[in-house]
């Protein structure tokens, strides 16, 4: 089966999205998702340059041999942009290897291994009033994972509180970075007292989730695990920058908060150290940023071997179809742990028609060939493009600290 065609679609239904399109010669096609939310038009560029013409001619069949002609080949190893759009070619291909063969994605990956995916929703707040008040919401629409995050005293745009029903905050209003606030001792003060109403008001069973968005030092991470340790996180996210893997020892030292990481690593050598040491139980990377279901697959067998389970991305700048393929891959993958799943905007569910659905806390793939999700190409041209950036934030001083 050889591919005729490739293309990249970039479409704004509600926020930016970047679809890859790959047709072949007996007229089935594959869809993946390219986007790399702030940074959208260089994955395009990276597709459209220098990708779709080393695609044209090859034979679609051969996922694996096209994933490494495109990473060894490449000479330019790893990093988000490349990653991602190897990803998307990865991507497209699975979903045209299951339509060929009339299988869903999960069958191809070994059959199912659950009969659906847990996942966690995203429950925000002004306050911790507030916060406390969004957590009932998802536990009555019957979450049983629940991520709470709250607006810090004195701390003006603090991480995961935003407008939009917390579905979109995460890029600025302006084409140009929206400016945050950050203080450490502010938050340090405040974020026990939130788990603390949390478990105060809707109980022990419920799982909660905390992502620190990168904010912290190892030894102020360490800190804060053990404040949180009688609240019983699932997990603490993102505690510390991972660039240094090892920075994680020290967590671990202190801490038995279960500690996830990975949203941003693109490659199983980001998170090799982390692993192989057992220093985190959960590891985030996801279908899109980190070279497709391939490259993921490689990094579930690794964290495997160690009793680290994953725990997907799942933002809404991932796309549906990022969403379709990650929900196939953790039905299959033994060492599941959750997927984040926040909605999409009900814009971008109409341009990327798809199957999968949510069900009692969990969400269900259907039996459509491929990854079961699919781009609407006349809707997605009636939303252009929309230049948007991630926030970026600063201390008190006016230190550029990390977003
Ligand atoms: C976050 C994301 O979902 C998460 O855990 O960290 O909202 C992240 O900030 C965005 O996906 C960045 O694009
Ligand atoms: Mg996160």
């Amino acid at each position: 089966m050889i591919i005729r065609d490739a293309r990249v679609i970039v479409t704004c239904p509600g926020r930016n999205f970047v679809t890859l399109k790959i047709e072949t010669d007996q007229g089935i096609y594959g869809i993946g998702d390219a986007t790399l939310n702030g940074r959208e038009l260089s994955v395009a560029s990276y597709l459209t340059d220098h990708v779709v013409p080393v695609l044209i001619g090859r034979d679609a069949h051969r996922i694996e041999d096209i994933w490494q002609y495109l990473y060894r080949g490449a000479y330019w190893r790893r990093g988000p942009v490349t990653m991602t759009a190897i990803a998307a070619v990865d991507t497209a291909l699975w979903d045209i290897k299951g339509k060929a063969a009339g299988l869903p994605l999960y069958q191809l990956l070994g059959g199912r291994s659950r009969e659906g995916v847990l996942v966690y929703g995203h429950a925000n707040g002004a306050d911790i009033e507030q916060t406390v008040e969004t957590v009932g919401r998802y536990r009555e629409a019957g979450y049983r994972a629940i991520r709470a995050q709250s607006g810090v005293p004195g701390v003006k745009g603090a991480y995961g509180v935003g407008s939009g029903a917390g579905k979109i905050y995460e890029p600025a209003d302006t084409a140009l970075p929206q400016e945050t606030l950050w203080s450490t001792p502010a938050y340090l003060r405040h974020a026990p007292k939130l788990f603390e109403a949390i478990r105060v008001a809707h109980g022990e069973e419920i799982e909660l989730l905390h992502d620190v968005h990168h904010r912290l030092t190892p030894i102020e991470a360490a800190r804060l695990g053990k404040a949180l340790e009688e609240y019983r996180l699932f997990w603490m996210e993102d505690a510390t920058p991972a660039e240094n893997q090892e920075a994680f020892r020290l967590i671990r030292q202190h801490t038995t908060t279960p500690l996830a990481v990975g949203e941003i690593f693109n490659s199983i050598h980001d998170c090799r150290t982390l692993i192989q040491e057992q220093l985190i139980d959960f590891i985030r990377t996801t279908v899109v940023h980190a070279g497709g279901i391939t490259h993921l697959r490689r990094i579930a067998d690794l964290a495997g071997l160690y009793q680290v389970r994953t725990g997907s991305h799942g933002a809404t700048d991932l796309s549906p179809v990022c969403m379709g393929a990650a929900l196939h891959f953790d039905t299959w993958v033994p060492n599941f742990g959750i997927q984040e799943y926040m909605a999409h905007a009900p814009e971008t569910d109409e341009v990327f028609p798809h199957d999968y659905r949510f069900e009692d806390g969990y969400l269900k793939v259907g039996d459509t060939p491929g990854h079961g999700v699919d781009i609407d190409e006349a809707l997605a041209a009636k939303y252009p493009y929309n230049p948007k950036q991630l926030p970026v934030a600063r201390l008190e001083d006016g230190t550029l600290w990390h977003w």
